[in-house]
């Protein structure tokens, strides 16, 4: 199937999705981002696919944001539309069962920034850079990015990078905790494939159930956090993984894992 906009190559349980508008600097308009949508719902019901991999085309941007020309001419019913749109589609990243890592090659701004903290791990370039400078088209982040943002950095730096809409550094995202780690630009793709290949080696059951335990965990008072996590752990306990995985310890063996 052809995604508009979008490259999708998939390889050893491991797909490369590559936003593909580089004259725009890989900005999301509607088509794009609607092709995007269904690539991921696609891409999660296919049994083939373990860890998705996001980036953009080119040297220069990962996503300059949301298609400015596409949005100048909204009116407030729509651009609410599009922001829960938008807001959907990086819950279907975040909340998805697959593990998807964004390797950031160039600007992460406005959307583009949101839908990097959307996936479950940064990796950057090192001519990256990060924010959210929707005050100076005076609006503000629509895509969860007063959200994801404070959770990820905390609220005094999110809100100073949301009040000046300056950039950051691949390092400086590092150092704040937005970014995993930088690599060169010519070893990103290398380096996100690597680690898609090490989590994809891993029983996927218990995988999406770390997905769940720190996404709806988090959200919640600590106490039932926890009560929540043993719930997830017991369920680890009906899989034929577990089985496999403590078995093979036992047996001093090599797991073979199922994925049930
Ligand atoms: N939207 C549309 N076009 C863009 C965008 C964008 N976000 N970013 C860059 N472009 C285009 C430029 O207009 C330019 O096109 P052209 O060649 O036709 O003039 C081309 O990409 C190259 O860009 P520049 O010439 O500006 O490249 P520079 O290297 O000089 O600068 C920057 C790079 C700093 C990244 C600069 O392009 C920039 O500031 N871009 C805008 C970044 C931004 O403000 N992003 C946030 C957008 S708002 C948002 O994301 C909220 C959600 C919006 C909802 C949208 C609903 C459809």
């Amino acid at each position: 199937m052809a995604y508009e906009n979008l490259r999708i190559e998939i390889e050893n349980n491991i797909t490369l999705i590559t936003i593909d508008r580089p004259k725009a600097l890989n900005s999301l308009n509607m088509v794009t981002m609607d092709a995007l949508s269904q690539a991921i719902a696609d891409l999660q019901a296919n049994t083939e696919v373990k860890v998705i991999i996001l980036t953009g085309a080119g040297e220069k941007a990962f996503v300059a944001g949301g298609d400015i020309s596409a949005m100048q001419p909204l009116g407030p019913m729509d651009a609410r539309k599009v922001a829960q749109k938008a807001q959907q589609l990086f819950n279907d990243i975040e909340y998805g069962k697959k593990v998807v890592i964004g390797a950031i090659n160039g600007y992460a701004l406005g959307g583009g920034c949101e839908l990097a903290m959307a996936c479950d791990i940064r990796i950057a370039s090192d001519n990256a850079k990060f924010g959210q400078p929707e005050i100076k088209l005076g609006i503000i982040p629509g895509w969860a990015g007063t959200q994801r943002l404070p959770r990820l950095i905390g609220k005094g730096k999110a809100k100073e990078l949301m009040f000046t809409g300056d950039m950051i550094s691949a390092e400086e995202a590092v150092q704040l905790g937005l970014a995993n780690q930088v690599v060169a630009q010519s070893a990103l793709i290398a380096t996100a494939k690597q680690m898609a290949e090490k989590i994809a080696a891993m029983p996927q059951v218990a995988i999406s159930l770390i997905k769940e335990a720190v996404n709806n965990g988090i959200e919640m008072e600590s106490q039932k956090a926890f009560s929540y996590e043993a719930e997830l752990f017991g369920l680890c306990f009906a899989t034929e993984d577990q089985k496999e995985g403590m078995g093979a310890f036992l047996e001093k063996r090599t797991p073979e894992w199922k994925d049930r």
